[in-house]
């Protein structure tokens, strides 16, 4: 039995935003400065606000993190992620809805949270990126649809995966 079996559908997930602004062979990662996954170098975005679309979350989570606004996305993967050991006071668990960004209004620019850089689609910086990123990012660059479920454990360390490629990005 896979070990996600324990928990695919057993959770209500609070859904979460990223974005990948892409342009010509190239894609727009982040250095997270602080809070969960400081360290790391992802796409931009955060939580969902009572009332908001999950579009709205990653328009306005955009603007707040890099300085700039969404003119035209596409919503290309649902992302399911699982932490053993989670507890009401320390849930990561969270669905993570991911869109490409081709149009937006200005430039990135550095924030409190958030070091923004241009890398080569080809050349993304992995060792320094959350583990699963390597099993989804690639193929929605090439413009794939994914649907992805993610375990991971008390250390962070991903446990298990399983990963599909979808008709649309919809849950
Ligand atoms: P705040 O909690 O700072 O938003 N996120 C993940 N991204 C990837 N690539 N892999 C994961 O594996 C992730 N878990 C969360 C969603 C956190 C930001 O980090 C993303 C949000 O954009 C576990 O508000």
């Amino acid at each position: 039995m896979a070990l996600l079996d324990g928990y695919r559908g057993k959770f209500k997930l609070r859904q979460v935003s990223l974005c990948l602004l892409v342009r010509e062979m190239e894609v727009l990662l982040a250095l997270k400065k602080r809070s969960f996954g400081v360290g790391k170098w992802n796409g931009v975005g955060g939580k969902q606000q009572p009332g908001e679309s999950i579009e709205q979350t990653a328009v306005r989570e955009t603007q707040e993190e890099i300085g700039v606004t969404p003119t035209s996305m596409r919503r290309v993967a649902t992302l399911n992620f699982y932490f053993v050991g989670d507890t009401e006071d320390r849930n990561w668990n969270q669905q993570v809805v991911v869109f490409l960004v081709n149009k937006w209004d200005g430039t990135p620019a550095e924030s409190e949270e958030m070091r923004p850089e241009w890398f080569k689609q080809n050349e993304l910086p992995f060792q320094k990126m959350w583990e699963d990123d390597a099993y989804w990012m690639p193929q929605v660059l090439e413009g794939k649809n994914i649907i992805g479920h993610f375990l991971f454990d008390e250390n962070q360390k991903m446990v298990d995966r399983e990963v599909e490629e979808s008709a649309s990005a919809g849950i």
